[in-house]
């Protein structure tokens, strides 16, 4: 698929220090080491209606992740799918009686102008589940060819189990999954399957369903297949980051992990599995079944600067669930002005200790609520009239669009 056009990232003198994130797998904060280039997968969106702000707060997170790489030095090959044919895009096509690919196509253009105005670099490797059926038909078979495939009417089921590791990255119980699995996508009581949470990676023709052909007959991938065979496809095995928001961590993560890790047995899907928290809205999560949104695309429209909603974002900590308010978005507006007055002096406080601090916070687990406490006391610093240094406008100017991706 076309991917989005890329903002200039201008260079910076200093380099950032090695990038330590949280592994939601072992629970604590962990120096990723990339051996080559950093090796980055986020799942995608399911284009049936247009970004949210939990979208958005969540390609932000790893956005994040992509320039503290760079900043450290690092090469960073990123991978991101867009799942263009699932339940909730073919149910959502239906009901507002339109075809579910031109639906598909006009959410994910939307989707990509809202990452170029939010600034967020676009992945290499921009991959529709419907442009990967091949290589998803390939990965099943490297299943059955394991013996860890069996066929209930004319879908066919993974077994979870078989993954020696199953568990190992949501860390759950069996009740838990269960539950979440029912609650997120999975069958766990339909008749004929052998565990309750094996999850299906071929869906059998429907009648009114799209479906394309396969050795095992006609029909379409499921979910966790589609992101396993991605991101084996486009980065290969043990890749350094497997990321999305905190809603994917069972089954989808787990599941994706697991399918990888028995077609290529004692291999290892990610060496970290990061999540970003949950953005809510009137008191529940943002989410497109609930209807509870706040569009990016509609604060564009509304004139809203963009810097401003991604200042929004930045103002808390992508970990943390957070509730998405009017009065943050306007704080961020005011913040963002501010910050241009202090960048418009004639010369401002000593830069190094700001671009060395909030290179630091963004490669300690990505703490941009730290970084944007540097520069608000860098720019009370300059507008109380500290212009002892020249050239710091410039260099902190610099260091916010590389950093943090604000152009102020
Ligand atoms: N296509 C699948 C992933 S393969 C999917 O989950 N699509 S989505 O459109 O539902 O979500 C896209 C991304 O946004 C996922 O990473 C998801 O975890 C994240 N996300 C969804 N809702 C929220 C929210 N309220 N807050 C934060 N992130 C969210
Ligand atoms: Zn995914």
């Amino acid at each position: 698929m076309r991917t989005w056009s890329a903002p200039d990232v201008p260079s910076l003198s200093v380099r950032g220090p090695q990038v330590r994130l949280h592994d939601t797998a072992t629970g604590e904060k962990q120096a990723t080491q990339p051996e080559g280039p950093a090796r980055l997968y986020v799942c995608g969106i399911t284009p049936y209606d247009a970004t949210h702000m939990g979208h958005a707060a969540t390609y932000l997170a790893f956005d994040l992740l992509n320039r503290a790489w760079r900043n450290a030095g690092h090469e960073v090959v990123y991978v991101q799918n867009v799942t263009d044919v699932d339940d909730p895009l073919l149910e959502r096509a239906d009901k507002v009686n339109i075809d579910w690919q031109a639906l598909a196509e006009r959410e994910t253009q939307l989707f990509r102008e809202d990452m170029e105005a939010l600034r967020v670099l676009p992945p290499q490797h921009y991959i529709g589940a419907v442009e990967s059926i091949p290589l998803v038909i390939d990965l099943i078979q490297r299943l059955q060819e394991q013996g860890q495939i069996y066929t209930v009417e004319t879908d066919l089921y993974f077994r979870v189990r078989s993954d020696k590791r199953f568990g190992s990255v949501s860390g759950l119980d069996t009740a838990t999954m269960t539950a979440l699995f029912g609650a997120r996508g999975g069958d766990p009581d339909r008749p004929g399957k052998e565990d309750p949470l094996d999850c299906v990676v071929w869906r059998g023709e429907r009648p009114g369903e799209p479906s394309w052909p396969s050795p095992f007959g006609p029909g379409r991938p499921g979910w966790h297949i589609e992101c396993a065979g991605i991101a084996q496809q486009h980065l290969g095995l043990a890749f350094d980051v497997q990321g999305g928001g905190s809603d994917l961590v069972f089954p989808h993560h787990e599941m994706s992990a697991g399918e990888v890790q028995v077609a290529w047995p004692g291999e290892t899907f990610a060496k970290l599995y990061a999540h970003a928290g949950m953005v809510a809205y009137d008191g529940e999560k943002m989410s497109k079944s609930l209807g509870n949104l706040v569009f990016v695309s509609a604060l564009r429209l509304s004139d809203v600067d963009p810097m401003g909603i991604r200042l929004a974002l930045l103002q808390h900590h992508y970990r943390d669930d957070w509730e998405w308010t009017d009065q943050g978005l306007w704080d961020a507006v005011d913040r963002a002005d501010r910050w241009r007055l202090g960048l418009a002096r004639a010369g401002g406080a000593p830069a190094a200790p700001v671009v060395e601090g909030v290179l630091a916070a963004l490669a300690d687990d990505l703490d941009a609520p730290r970084a944007v406490e540097l520069v608000d006391a860098w720019v009370e610093a300059t507008l109380a009239g500290d212009l002892a240094e020249e050239s710091a406008p410039g260099a902190v100017r610099r260091l916010l669009d590389a950093a943090l991706g604000l152009a102020l």
